[in-house]
């Protein structure tokens, strides 16, 4: 349709997908074969909500092992972006989930590295990593992974937090994230949409680690007082409408929505995109379809992508 082609022919940034949900596409391990011939979700896998994503989502990462498949996953995930017209990407992943079982942290790096290298030669497709802490372990694990990824600085753009939120607020990183910071690296969290202590989280974030970005974040709409503070910082927003509303019952769009008219730098994302079926595009054209968005707002969304981007900051990313 037209829209259609009006919104894959508009340059996009994506700064909010988990590197290794592109596993996806890859074959499954023999352990995880039969609960996926199992289950009944049209990906071929059963999730309701975030916990039931998690538990199929970690597990699956087992079939990652050598730098060549970290290599292949980000070259996979680039050469789909950059055929949405994605300009740049900041891709999250998460260190941990391969650490956890033996994989040498500079394995990971490496492979990662090169398919963001390789992308940027043959496509021209401008990416960062994120690096984010699992959440749901210690801070002392995280602290401990962040000394690790020392050395490949110059390939790290900033660091995040994802996985379970439950009981693992921001605040429990606070040290982590001062010493991140220290270091250099740009910050950003996830304050998912259905939390009980939300908007606790929210001002954890900004107040305590006083992050640049916010994943998901929408909540936040909520609170006058912490929009202020988002506004007066030019805190972006990082939404996922699709992940939303396959983890949750909501896409969250009257949110996306009144925060841009507020002036709030909301942006709009895939997440997991392999998983949810849906990339750049097909999250922007259900805001699209779903919400009264005008065209020049839809455009807008994009215009805060690049502009929260951290595209400027490639100090530390020289060696691209
Ligand atoms: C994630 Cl949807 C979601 N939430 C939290 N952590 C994640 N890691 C990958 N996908
Ligand atoms: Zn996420």
């Amino acid at each position: 349709s037209d829209l259609k082609a009006w919104i894959a022919g508009m340059p996009k940034a994506e700064l909010h997908v988990h590197l290794e949900a592109e596993r996806n596409n890859l074959p499954l391990p023999p352990s995880l074969t039969s609960l996926s011939e199992s289950s009944q979700h049209e990906s071929g896998y059963a999730f309701h909500d975030l916990t039931s994503f998690l538990a199929v989502y970690y597990p699956n990462l087992s079939v990652l092992q050598t730098e060549h498949d970290f290599r292949d996953l980000a070259l996979t995930y680039l050469t789909h972006a950059h055929g949405q017209n994605i300009k740049h990407a900041e891709l999250f992943f998460d260190p941990q989930a391969h650490t956890g079982r033996g994989i040498p942290f500079p394995t990971v790096l490496r492979g990662y590295r090169l398919g963001l290298t390789t992308a940027q030669r043959t496509l021209g497709i401008s990416a960062s990593l994120i690096m984010c802490f699992l959440r749901d372990h210690s801070a002392e694990y995280a602290m401990a992974t962040l000394m690790e990824a020392l050395p490949f600085k110059d390939a790290i753009i900033g660091v995040g937090l994802d996985s379970d939120e439950r009981d693992n607020p921001p605040s429990k990183f606070a040290a982590v994230f001062q010493r991140a910071s220290k270091e250099g690296f740009l910050l950003t969290t996830h304050c998912d949409i259905d939390q009980p202590n939300s908007l606790a989280h929210i001002r954890q974030a900004l107040t305590e680690l006083q992050v640049d970005r916010i994943d998901h974040g929408t909540n936040i709409v909520a609170d006058d007082e912490l929009v202020c503070i988002a506004l007066q910082k030019g805190i972006g927003l990082t939404c996922c409408p699709v992940s939303n509303s396959v983890v949750t019952a909501d896409f969250k769009g009257r949110e996306i929505v009144a925060l841009l008219r507020r002036g709030v730098k909301v942006t709009v994302n895939s997440d997991d995109p392999a998983y949810f079926r849906a990339y750049a595009n097909e999250n922007m054209e259900k805001m699209a379809v779903e919400t009264d968005l005008t065209r020049k707002e839809l455009v807008q969304l994009q215009r805060n992508a690049f502009a929260i981007s951290w595209i400027s900051t490639w100090r530390r990313n020289h060696f691209l």
